[in-house]
């Protein structure tokens, strides 16, 4: 049975998995309608990604006698500066999530709430991959995609299918 505690910390967490994956797609948009086909398709595959980890947590909470609260989420922009300036947003966004899932797991610890903790190793193990794609992302920009962006869309779209 989860304390309220931790039930109230994974409902927050809920709500922000919830709105990155809306934020997300509403990034997708915004790269669709401007021709970016490939980074479009990226945002796209990383919403609903967002989507899972957050269906992961209502089951999760559901499981162990929680409730699962489905939140109202917060409307995110629809018009981003360029592409660098928008994956700059991205990995701000999962740093966020990631020191958010920190305070999660010392939650658990201060809580003694072992089995909880140990769901959350999944999502520790999933924001160091998380911040490397977009670091990765935001290097080859860098190096220059920012100058020639045709090549970099067609090489985000390649490292999704490739997937
Ligand atoms: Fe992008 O991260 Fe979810 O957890």
């Amino acid at each position: 049975m989860l304390k309220k505690k931790v039930e109230d910390i994974c409902n927050r967490q809920i709500e922000r998995e919830g709105y990155s994956s809306n934020l997300y797609l509403a990034m997708a948009v915004w790269a669709e309608t401007k021709g970016f086909g490939g980074t479009s398709g990226w945002l796209y595959a990383q919403a609903e990604e967002e989507r899972e980890h957050m269906l992961k947590l209502i089951k999760f909470v559901n499981d162990r006698g929680g409730k699962a609260i489905v939140p109202a989420f917060q409307k995110p922009a629809a018009e981003f500066e360029s592409v660098q300036s928008l994956f700059e947003e991205v990995l701000k966004h999962e740093e966020f999530i990631t020191s958010s899932i920190n305070e999660m797991v010392e939650l658990t610890l201060a809580e003694k709430d072992y089995t909880t903790h140990n769901f959350l190793q999944w999502y520790v193990a999933e924001q160091i991959e998380e911040e490397s794609n977009a670091k990765g992302i935001l290097d080859k920009l860098n190096l220059g995609g920012k100058h020639n962006l045709y090549p970099f869309d067609r090489d985000l779209q390649r490292s999704r299918t490739e997937k």
